[in-house]
């Protein structure tokens, strides 16, 4: 059983390994790609991009201590019947969720767009979670995969910091789950509200949880 301190803010945590689950929110093709979703939101997509490799490295070093690692992607069915209608009948109508683009329906799963993005794509055996909701408790089985695999601490990575990772963030916090969030493994179309967002993770004595990068995790974890 391999305890690991990894240095953070506000503090340093100590976490067991084998309760720890790297969990990569929707580093998916829509929000990280020109012609998805969040494009078509107005945002310019290569501002995530930084958030790759250090997603990679922190991925490769996960298998390697073999721990969970779990996958999330936010998207609806080809129907839509788990898509809430305030939801879609936001931004230009042309371009709203279900709408054809370049790279398939936007965020409709099973189209190329709502697939994670190839650089930091699933391995056999890793859970993939399709979720409708920013949360990735809402309407899926993430609860239940982490308790059967007796998980106490997450290890959130992904985008956007803002929006789906702080979502999930604040879902685990109120389930007692301890999360860690490496800044540079997340990131945002809005770059004041990536650092304002890790920000409030960490205020208050770690309100939500502990902000840290990846590299301080690899060298806790001897890589
Ligand atoms: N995954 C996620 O964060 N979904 C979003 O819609 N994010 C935006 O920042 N729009």
């Amino acid at each position: 059983m391999s305890t690991i301190e990894i240095n953070a803010e506000p503090e340093a945590i100590a976490i067991e390994i084998a309760k720890t689950a790297v969990v990569m929110i929707d580093m998916q093709r829509d929000f990280l790609e020109p012609g998805g979703f969040g494009e078509s939101l107005g945002n310019d997509v290569s501002l995530l991009s930084a958030a790759i490799e250090p997603c990679k490295a922190l991925l490769d070093a996960a298998r390697q201590h073999e721990m969970l690692v779990i996958h999330t992607r936010e998207g609806h069915l080809p129907d839509l019947s788990d898509a809430h209608k305030a939801k879609v009948e936001r931004g230009d109508p042309s371009l709203r969720i279900g709408q054809l683009g370049p790279m398939g329906r936007i965020l409709i799963r099973g189209e190329p767009g709502q697939d994670i993005i190839p650089e930091l794509y699933p391995q056999l055996g890793e859970p993939v979670i399709d979720k409708p909701g920013k949360g990735a408790f809402y309407a899926t089985d993430l609860q239940s995969i982490l308790e059967t695999n007796g998980i106490e601490n997450l290890i959130v990575c992904g985008v956007t910091t803002e929006v789906c990772v702080h979502t999930t963030v604040r879902e685990a916090n109120d389930r007692g789950y301890r999360c860690i969030v490496p800044g540079d493994c997340c990131g945002s179309y809005i770059p004041e509200f990536h650092e304002v967002g890790l920000r409030m993770i960490k205020a208050q004595s770690g309100i939500f949880g502990w902000v840290t990068d990846s590299h301080t995790i690899l060298t806790a974890m001897n890589i």
